[in-house]
């Protein structure tokens, strides 16, 4: 099977741990890894990278064409944190770059897409425990905003073009080799850095603060999976809800003190405490379970063992 695959924003948390498990599964020359910034972690050397604007759709349908291309990952994104801040920028960014990707499928110019969703989708209003699939839902930031319309335009591009368009509902997503920039769930990775560094840290969200959340190795699983599931099996175009643990700052606390006793938090609150009031508590991700097999496999315990034992080495 000629497969070959784009990842448009591949430096970033996700894109640069996905190109990396793409290579190993598809070899490093059929795995194109593109980003507006250059690769900074040297992780993305392995094969093919190009400087590419998502919102710049020649250049994205140049390369392509130029490669080949069947399947496109679209990781670029502005999150929670910094489109509060620059709104427009977000918008333009979250929208253009989906409508790039959407349109370039349509026109068969590629095969499949992958686009991601977040738990930003959900607002204050939709039910916080156990979440449907389907429920209210009113996001009140900027980058739910982009979410909820980004996932009414695929179902749509979906079901006007047939186009081949896959997404979940990521929640915060933890990693010891990438970070993440700009997201509301940040904290989860910066807490186990500051507790070896500093042994304490100071937490933008407050104690109670649950919110969905997942180890890094299980979201690229899950991306992949639902990237290879057969066509029929996916029944939801929107996005499907995907959860592995939920956690807040002090059963994450609680967590590294099993290996640091003496770690300390304190709690300053600051604008991203009403995001993630905004979002729900736990997920219910039934469907991503029934429809294509999901199953997580990271408790809160292991990731902490793994995020301590692999960042231990840095400080
Ligand atoms: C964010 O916090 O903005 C992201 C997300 C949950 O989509 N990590």
């Amino acid at each position: 099977m000629k497969k070959r695959i784009l990842i448009i924003g591949a430096s970033g948390q996700i894109g640069t741990e996905l190109t990396a498990r793409l290579r190993e599964i598809y070899g490093n020359h059929k795995v194109i890894a593109s980003d507006i910034v250059e690769d900074s972690s040297g992780m993305l050397q392995d094969g093919p990278f190009e400087i590419l604007d998502a919102m710049d759709y020649d250049a994205v349908q140049d390369i392509i064409i130029r490669y080949e291309i069947t399947d496109v990952y679209l990781m670029a994104a502005m999150l929670s944190a910094t489109a509060e801040k620059f709104p427009m920028k977000a918008w333009n960014l979250n929208m253009n770059s989906l409508f790039n990707v959407l349109n370039l499928a349509r026109d068969h110019k590629i095969d499949k897409v992958f686009w991601p969703s977040s738990i930003a989708v959900f607002g204050g209003t939709t039910p916080d425990e156990n979440t449907p699939q389907r429920t209210i839902m009113e996001p009140s930031t900027v980058y739910g905003i982009s979410k909820l319309t980004g996932e009414r335009w695929c179902e749509y591009y979906f079901k006007k073009f047939n186009v081949d368009v896959r997404s979940v509902r990521y929640p915060g997503l933890i990693s010891y080799k990438t970070s993440p920039g700009g997201g509301t769930t940040d904290y989860a990775v910066d807490i186990y850095h500051k507790a070896l560094k500093h042994k304490k840290y100071v937490s933008f969200l407050g104690p109670e603060s649950t919110l969905p959340m997942m180890y890094i190795d299980d979201a690229i699983r899950a991306t992949i999976a639902i990237m290879e599931a057969p066509k029929g099996a996916i029944k939801i175009r929107s996005s499907y809800n995907l959860a592995a643990i939920s956690f807040n700052p002090e059963e994450i606390t609680n967590s590294i003190r099993t290996r640091i006793p003496e770690f300390e938090i304190s709690y300053e609150p600051d604008f991203r405490q009403e995001i993630a009031n905004s979002w729900p508590n736990s997920i219910n991700d039934q469907e991503a379970r029934d429809d294509w097999g999901w199953d997580h496999e990271y408790s809160l315990d292991q990731m902490t063992q793994l995020m301590l034992d692999n960042l231990t080495g840095q400080y």
